[in-house]
Parts: C-alpha cells; sequence; structure tokens
C-alpha cells in the first residue's frame, strides 16, 4: 500500500488555512502532452472519461475527523488490479507484490497526479518485510533502497538496454517519520538500508521454496554479508519505487514491518492477531505522521 500526500504543505505564514504549492509531478515523456486522451489502464481512470483536477487536485484546507470517518469508496472499483481511496488530500492506493505490479501503478498514479495538477506530493510505501538480525515486529524507515548485490541502484531495462536509476529516498522525510515513531509507546523503529529482490523465495535466500540450489549455510553467508553492507530488511518493491519517484519530483520514503528475523527463519508463522497487529504497525506510523502534517494531533 502507498499514501500519497498531495498538495499539502502548509505555508509559513499566519492563515493556516493557505498551502503553498512549488514542486508539481513531472513526468518525463514528451509524447504524453500530444495525446488527446491519456487512458490509465489499471486504474479504471483516464483524462476524458473523469475530471482528475477535480477529483484529485483539489486541496482540503482541513482534514476534519468526520471526514476520515465517512464511507470511503474505493476509486478503481471497475478494476480489480489495484484499490485506491481518497480522504481530503490524503490518496491510499495498493500496488500489489513485486516490481513489475508497482512499476505500473506508479506510471498512472504519476500520470494521474500530473493531470490533476498536483504539486509537492509526499508518497510512503507502506507494507511488510522479512528482517535481518532485529526483532520481528520491528518497523524499518528505509534510508536507501538496495539491490540483491547490495547497491544502490535500480536497472530498469529499456528495449534492449539497461539503465541504471539512484534508488535514494528522501533524507528529511524519514528523519520526520523516525520522530513521529518516538511519540508512539513501545514502537519499535530503525532506519536502515532495505534489499529490493526480484521474489520472494530463491531471490531472498530461503529453503522453503519450489526449488532451491544452495545450502543453508550459503542463505546464511548471504543473509550476515547483507547485514554487514547495512541492510535490515527485504522486500520487493522499495527500488523501483525509489527511482521513479525521484525522478518524478515525489517526495518518498518506505516504511516496513519485519514479519521474521531471516537469520532464524523462511517461513512466517506468526499467530494471526499478531501478524495483523504488526501488518498495522506502518499504517499507525503513518496515520500518525498525517495527522501531524495536516495539523490535527492533540
Ligand atoms: C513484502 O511482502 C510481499 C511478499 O509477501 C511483497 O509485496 C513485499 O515487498
Ligand atoms: N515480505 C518479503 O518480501 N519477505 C519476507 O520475508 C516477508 C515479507
Amino acid at each position: 500500500m502507498a499514501s500519497v500526500l498531495p498538495a499539502s504543505k502548509r505555508s509559513m505564514s499566519s492563515d493556516r488555512n493557505t498551502y503553498v504549492g512549488k514542486r508539481f509531478v513531472h513526468v518525463k515523456n514528451p509524447y504524453l502532452d500530444s495525446m488527446d486522451e491519456d487512458i490509465l489502464y489499471h486504474l479504471d481512470l483516464g483524462t476524458k472519461t473523469h475530471n482528475l483536477p477535480a477529483m484529485f487536485g483539489d486541496v482540503k484546507k482541513e482534514l476534519r475527523l468526520e471526514e476520515a470517518e465517512e464511507d470511503i469508496k474505493d476509486i478503481c472499483a471497475g478494476t480489480d488490479r489495484y484499490c485506491m481511496y481518497k480522504t481530503g488530500p490524503v490518496l491510499a492506493i495498493s500496488h500489489g507484490m513485486g516490481i513489475p505490479s508497482i512499476s505500473i501503478m506508479l506510471h498512472e498514479l504519476i500520470k494521474l497526479l500530473h493531470h490533476a495538477r498536483c504539486c509537492d506530493v509526499t508518497i510512503i510505501r507502506i507494507g511488510t518485510s522479512g528482517g535481518i538480525g532485529i526483532a520481528p515486529g520491528t518497523v524499518v524507515i528505509t534510508d536507501i533502497a538496495v539491490d540483491s548485490f547490495f547497491k544502490p541502484r535500480f536497472e530498469q531495462v529499456i528495449l534492449d538496454n539497461i539503465v541504471t536509476r539512484s534508488t535514494e529516498l528522501d533524507k528529511e522525510l524519514s528523519e520526520e517519520l523516525f520522530n513521529c515513531s518516538k511519540e508512539i509507546p513501545n514502537f519499535p523503529t530503525l532506519i536502515g538500508h532495505t534489499m529490493c529482490t526480484y521474489d520472494f523465495y530463491e531471490g531472498q535466500g530461503r529453503l522453503d521454496g519450489a526449488l532451491c540450489s544452495f545450502s543453508r549455510e550459503k542463505k546464511l553467508d548471504y543473509l550476515k554479508r547483507a547485514y554487514e553492507a547495512g541492510v535490515r530488511n527485504i522486500e520487493m518493491e522499495s527500488t523501483v519505487f525509489a527511482a521513479m519517484c525521484g525522478l518524478c519530483g515525489l517526495k518518498a520514503a518506505v516504511v516496513c514491518v519485519t514479519l521474521l528475523d531471516r537469520l532464524d527463519y523462511d517461513q512466517i508463522n506468526l499467530p494471526h492477531d499478531v501478524l495483523v497487529e504488526y501488518q498495522q504497525r506502518p499504517q499507525l506510523l503513518i496515520s500518525n505522521f498525517i495527522r501531524r502534517r495536516l495539523g490535527l494531533c492533540d
């Protein structure tokens, strides 16, 4: 799930209802402007069928609590690919599993934000991950997303070329999130590197997939080298997320809870209630962060 805060930077003026927008979402595609219509196929939205600025470009002065509690409808109900919810200036969208899935969603979300003329957008991927050398239930805020070779890069195949992109995330945003986490009691949180893989099993060194061609020793050696390189958790979307958001001018962060310590286990065997509570931790942190940003804190 990714949360997006469009156009929500409050100005420094004394007028609490004023927002200043400066950083527009930029798409880097010379063909886009000449298109008569842009169909965001996987979101079941389009520039001719929907008034995107009216639907998404509006900036509410205040997100009232009553609004947040309203019955919120799935904006992408016409497709089963993704779900999208909007309340006030906050958009939440699912991204599926893995780089191809989140990449399709991001192309269309970024175009949507561009068509809607949103500015000063903050975007956060929240989800689950496997930890390395840290207690299950720990929330990891990513400082840098790395690939399976522990390198801070995303290799995008374009036609028959490999284009290497930076996976830097917004440092100020990750620190703001970390400070926010300190206000929540019993909320283990750390900032560390996140490794992004193309696969949950062999790609993450699991011994329990349908295929496994390496020993337990090789697995542990790899994960320990990852730990030494600063990796604290493993998931499957962060590198492409960081790369695309960075290129398109979105301030981005990744916040994932760890479900297990991969130095101990491969299988996720937490009791259901524990799993649910862990999965809610990134959501809790982000909702506190949003409240703080919107001035809704007590
Ligand atoms: C974390 O959890 C999912 C796999 O179970 C994947 O989307 C990810 O990054
Ligand atoms: N998600 C992952 O990608 N890996 C894990 O180990 C757990 C959740």
